[in-house]
């Protein structure tokens, strides 16, 4: 059955996995295939390696796969840590966030030897914030005082409401989301602001964490690494 480009860059991915790592999983459509991917090589070549998930939908989609599974807690290291990511910019800045495990993701990212982002092409754009807002997890009493602070730095925004839209969404970490437009910022410039304002928990633009970026195409998988 032909792969669509994000099952082939799953499949990439899975290949540079190695005997006895902790491998971290991301959340969102490809990471799952990622999870698949990895799972049929544990079954197929008897491949020992732990996993530990970003998100509780992972987690339950490796278990399910038949994947060991470690907590966070219990690590005190990872060799690599796989996710998609929304947007990729040329110097592998990278847009997270429109799934609900930020935290998780960054700290894995960050935590990592090595960190792959599987994207498509869909994904590559010229700068951070230009096809989607930049999310901002804030902690539940503070948005209102966070998003006057955003909005003295040029931003708009609001918060975002779960998928039936009848409430506010509330992530993994227990933290709301303000879904947030700036104008035309540089991303290490924006990074700088969203880091130093108190309340906010964690944001999607992830600079410098990326190892490498592996793009799927129709025939072939690119290859970006810092
Ligand atoms: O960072 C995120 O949560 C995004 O959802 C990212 O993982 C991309 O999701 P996708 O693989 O479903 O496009």
């Amino acid at each position: 059955m032909a792969m669509n480009p994000k099952q082939r860059v799953a499949l990439h991915a899975a290949n540079l996995v190695e005997q006895n790592m902790i491998v971290g999983l991301g959340t969102g459509s490809t990471a799952n295939f990622f999870i698949e991917a990895l799972a049929k090589r544990c079954k197929t070549e008897k491949l020992t390696i732990h996993t530990v998930s970003s998100s509780a939908i992972s987690e339950i989609k490796a278990r399910e796969a038949g994947l060991p599974v470690l907590s966070i807690a219990e690590l005190d290291a990872l060799d690599m840590y796989v996710d998609g990511a929304d947007e990729v910019t040329p110097d592998l800045t990278l847009l997270k966030g429109r799934g609900q495990d930020l935290v998780n993701e960054k700290l894995l990212a960050s935590a990592a030897d090595q960190f792959f982002v599987l994207v498509d092409e869909s994904k590559l754009v010229e700068h951070i914030g230009q096809n989607f807002p930049i999310p901002v997890e804030v902690m539940p009493q503070a948005w209102r005082l966070v998003l006057t602070q955003l909005k003295q730095q040029g931003g708009q925004g609001q918060l975002r409401l779960n998928a039936s839209g009848d409430n506010v969404a509330v992530t993994a970490s227990g933290s709301l989301v303000l879904d947030m437009q700036f104008k035309q910022m540089d991303s290490l410039e924006l990074t700088m602001i969203l880091d130093t304002i108190p309340g906010i928990v964690e944001h999607g633009i992830f600079s410098d964490t990326a190892s490498a970026i592996f793009i799927g195409g129709e025939s072939e998988v690119e290859e970006h690494w810092r």
